[in-house]
């Protein structure tokens, strides 16, 4: 079956919840099976945007609320004409983290309402599939490196749950992060190809 796009696949959930290994299998994954398929990560801090965004989570640069939630998604948007013409080619987008991670952490820190957070995503690739790793934070906190940036403290990744839950649409694909890699992995493989037939119908869609 050709594909007349590619899909936008989305990785979701609290820090060191294993999103990337997953993405990055996921991309493995189309590989070994013949598609063209790409990794994503946001924030993408190769840029000058995205390099002010790590000085910030380092704890480096100090940056006003509103401002750094800016820069979040400037740093999306700074990728949109990449993604749309991968996706358009018939490439597969693994993104780890999207909108969704930028509403989650704003709306967390009690700065901004939802509408506020959302606005600036408006008009940005909608994704296909989102996949929601979801792990209780007790088994975060004792993952190598956890705490090495400003948001990494339990009681901020409770709140940032919290409120996961609330953005939390029907579509969204809740996968239990606390088992192994490849059992995970799996699961994962399981949701996205039952997706997969149905795109050729589909169009890109935007926010
Ligand atoms: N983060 C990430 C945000 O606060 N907003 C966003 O839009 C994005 C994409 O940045 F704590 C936060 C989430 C996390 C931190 O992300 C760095 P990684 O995935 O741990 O690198
Ligand atoms: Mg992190």
């Amino acid at each position: 079956m050709a594909l007349k796009r590619g899909m936008l696949i989305v990785f979701e959930g609290n820090d060191r919840v294993g999103k990337s290994t997953q993405a990055k299998k996921l991309v493995e994954w189309f590989k070994t099976n013949g598609k063209l398929a790409q990794f994503v990560q946001f924030p993408d801090r190769s840029t000058p945007i995205g390099s002010l965004i790590n000085q910030y989570l380092k704890g480096e640069q100090k940056m006003h609320d509103n401002s750094i939630h800016l820069l979040f998604t400037a740093n999306r948007w700074e990728k949109f004409d990449e993604m749309n013409a991968a996706l358009r080619s018939g490439q597969m987008v693994i993104v780890d983290r999207y909108s969704y991670s930028g509403v989650a952490y704003t709306v967390s820190k009690g700065i901004a309402d939802y509408e506020w957070c959302r606005g600036p995503e408006k008009g940005l690739l909608k994704p296909d599939c989102v996949i929601f790793l979801s792990s209780d934070i007790k088994m975060l906190q004792n993952r190598g490196d956890f705490g090495k940036e400003v948001y990494e403290t339990s009681e901020f990744q409770s709140s940032v749950r919290d409120v996961y839950m609330k953005l939390m649409e029907p579509n969204w694909n809740v996968i239990d992060a606390n088992r192994n890699i490849e059992e995970i992995h799996q699961d994962i493989v399981k949701v996205v190809e039952d997706k997969l037939p149905n795109l050729q119908q589909e169009i890109l869609k935007l926010w």
